[in-house]
C-alpha cells in the first residue's frame, strides 16, 4: 500500500513533468466526466514528510465512525480514493504503538484503539477536511481542535481559487505554555483555547454563538500567525474554507506551504522539497491553470 519515492528529480524537469501529468490526467478526468460521474474519483494521495513514523487516521462523513488507517514511515506515501459527494477528515497519529493485529495507543490524534479508526479524533489534532462536489470541493486545515503537526493541502491540476492551505510554520514552537502538551519535555502538541478553558467566548458558544460575536482571541491569534491559510477558531471557518475543483489533492504532513512541489501518476509519487520553492510552485499552478483553462476550452467546444 505504502510506497518510497521513487523520483527525485531536479526542479525544472519536474515542472515540466508535473506540467504534462496535469495536462494528460486532465484529458482522462475530463473525458470521463461528461460521461459518468460517478466514476469520477479522486485521488489523495498522503505523503509523510516527517521525521517519524505517523499513522494517518480517515473518517468519512455520515459514515458513522468506521474509517481507515496507515502506517506511514518517512518519506513514504499512500493513495486514498474518494468520489464525488464524499465530505470527510484527514489527520495523522503521532506516537502510536500498533501491535500486529493493529491495536495500540497513539500520543496524539488517536481515534479508538485500531489502526482503521473507529471514532472520531481525539484532540488536539490538525485536521484537513474535505467536501468533493460536482462543480467545486471545497478544504480546510482546521485547528479548531488543536495541532499537532503541519499539514499542507495542495490541489492538482485545479481550477479556481486553488490555494495550498496549510502552516508556515510548525506550531509545536509557537504554542503558548498554558496550551501545551508535552511528553519528556517536548512539546507534542497544541490545544485550542476552547479545550483548555472550556469558555464560551473561546469555543464560539452561548451569547458567542454567531460569527459577529465570536471574534478571533490571542490565542487563536498566535495560531493563524504561524498558520494564516488555517481556520483558527470556530467561526475562522469561513474565511479559511477554500473553493477549487482539482483532480487530486496531495496531503502532505510535516510540510509548510511554500515548502512542497508533488504530483503522483502510475504509482509514482514526483515530490521535491525545495529551500526555495514559492516562485516555482506558483509559476506551476499558474502553467497548470493556464493549460487546464485551454483544454477544458478545447474539451467543451469537442463534446
Ligand atoms: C456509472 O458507473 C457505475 C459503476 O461503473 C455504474 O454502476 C453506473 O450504472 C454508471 N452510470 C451511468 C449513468 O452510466
Ligand atoms: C485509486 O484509483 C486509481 C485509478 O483511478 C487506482 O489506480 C488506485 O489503485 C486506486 N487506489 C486505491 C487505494 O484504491
Ligand atoms: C491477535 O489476535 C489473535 C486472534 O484474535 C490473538 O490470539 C492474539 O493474542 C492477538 N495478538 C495480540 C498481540 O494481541
Ligand atoms: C482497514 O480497512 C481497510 C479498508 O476497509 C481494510 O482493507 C483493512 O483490512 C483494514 N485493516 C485492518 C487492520 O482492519
Ligand atoms: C515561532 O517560533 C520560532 C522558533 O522558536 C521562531 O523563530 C518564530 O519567529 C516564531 N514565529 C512566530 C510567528 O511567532
Ligand atoms: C491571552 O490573554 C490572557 C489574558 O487575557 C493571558 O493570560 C494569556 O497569557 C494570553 N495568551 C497569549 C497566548 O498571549
Ligand atoms: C483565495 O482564497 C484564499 C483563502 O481563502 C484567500 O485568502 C484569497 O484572497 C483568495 N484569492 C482570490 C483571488 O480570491
Ligand atoms: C538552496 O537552493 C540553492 C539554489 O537553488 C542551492 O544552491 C542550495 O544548496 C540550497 N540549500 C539547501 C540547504 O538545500
Ligand atoms: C517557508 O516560509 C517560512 C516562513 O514564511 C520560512 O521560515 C521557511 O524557511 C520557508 N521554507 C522554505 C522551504 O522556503
Ligand atoms: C528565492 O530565490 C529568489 C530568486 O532566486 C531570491 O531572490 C530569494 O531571495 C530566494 N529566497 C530564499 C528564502 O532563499
Ligand atoms: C528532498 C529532496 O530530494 N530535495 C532535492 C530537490 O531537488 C534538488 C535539485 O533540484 C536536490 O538537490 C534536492 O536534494
Amino acid at each position: 500500500m505504502a510506497q518510497n519515492l521513487l523520483l527525485l528529480m531536479p526542479l525544472s524537469v519536474l515542472i515540466l513533468m508535473n506540467i504534462t501529468i496535469a495536462a494528460v490526467e486532465f484529458i482522462y478526468d475530463f473525458g470521463h466526466a461528461g460521461q459518468n460521474t460517478s466514476t469520477n474519483g479522486k485521488r489523495f494521495t498522503l505523503v509523510n514528510n516527517c521525521e517519524d513514523t505517523i499513522w494517518p487516521g480517515i473518517i468519512t462523513k455520515g459514515d458513522n465512525y468506521h474509517g481507515e488507517g496507515f502506517t506511514l514511515k518517512p518519506g513514504q506515501t499512500t493513495t486514498y480514493n474518494a468520489s464525488v459527494g464524499w465530505s470527510g477528515r484527514i489527520w495523522a497519529r503521532t506516537g502510536c504503538n500498533f501491535d500486529k493485529n493493529g491495536t495500540g495507543k497513539c500520543q496524539t490524534g488517536s481515534c479508538g484503539t485500531s489502526l482503521n479508526c473507529t471514532g472520531p479524533s481525539n484532540p488536539p489534532n490538525s485536521i484537513a477536511e474535505f467536501t468533493l462536489g460536482a462543480d467545486a470541493d471545497f478544504y480546510d486545515l482546521s485547528l479548531v481542535d488543536g495541532y499537532n503537526l503541519p499539514i499542507a493541502i495542495s490541489p492538482i491540476n485545479g481550477v479556481g481559487n486553488c490555494s495550498i492551505a496549510g502552516c508556515d510554520g510548525d506550531l509545536r514552537q509557537n504554542c503558548s505554555s498554558d496550551l501545551a502538551v508535552k511528553s519528556n519535555g517536548k512539546v507534542i502538541a497544541c490545544r485550542s483555547a476552547c479545550d483548555v478553558f472550556n469558555a464560551d467566548e473561546y469555543c464560539c458558544r452561548g451569547a458567542f454563538a454567531d460569527p459577529e460575536a465570536c471574534q478571533p482571541s490571542n490565542y487563536s491569534r498566535s495560531f493563524k500567525q504561524v498558520c494564516p491559510a488555517a481556520s483558527s477558531y470556530a467561526f475562522d471557518n469561513r474565511a479559511s474554507i477554500i473553493t477549487c475543483s482539482a483532480s487530486e489533492y496531495i496531503v502532505t504532513f510535516c510540510a509548510s506551504r511554500n515548502q512542497s512541489v508533488c504530483s503522483y501518476h502510475d504509482n509514482k509519487l514526483v515530490c521535491n522539497t525545495s529551500n526555495n520553492s514559492t516562485a516555482h510552485s506558483q509559476d506551476l499552478g499558474g502553467w497548470i491553470q493556464m493549460i487546464s483553462l485551454t483544454l477544458l476550452f478545447i474539451l467543451k467546444m469537442k463534446f
